[in-house]
């Protein structure tokens, strides 16, 4: 359980610009892309944007998106193990 690399932990994928923080910067790629439908997500590669914003992969950044990503608002993604 958890030793998946494949799989993110929900405050790893929150952290849309990969840059170790969820704060206002990722929220606001989001705002950015919000109600954009986005493509599905391509095994074996790094997601693009905005697919990587669509956190619950429903193929679109939507509401839904911006409150996973604020329930993990200021949190480390080193807290993923
Ligand atoms: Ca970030
Ligand atoms: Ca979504």
């Amino acid at each position: 359980m958890g030793d998946n690399p494949n799989v993110y932990c929900d405050t790893r994928r929150a952290d849309v610009n990969d840059d170790g923080f969820v704060n206002t910067v990722d929220l606001a790629m989001l705002g950015h892309h919000f109600l954009e439908p986005v493509p599905p997500p391509t095994p074996g590669y790094v997601d693009p944007m905005p697919t990587r914003l669509d956190q619950n992969r429903d193929g679109m950044i939507n509401v839904i998106d911006v409150a996973m990503v604020g329930k993990h608002f200021l949190h480390d993604v080193h807290e993923c193990h």
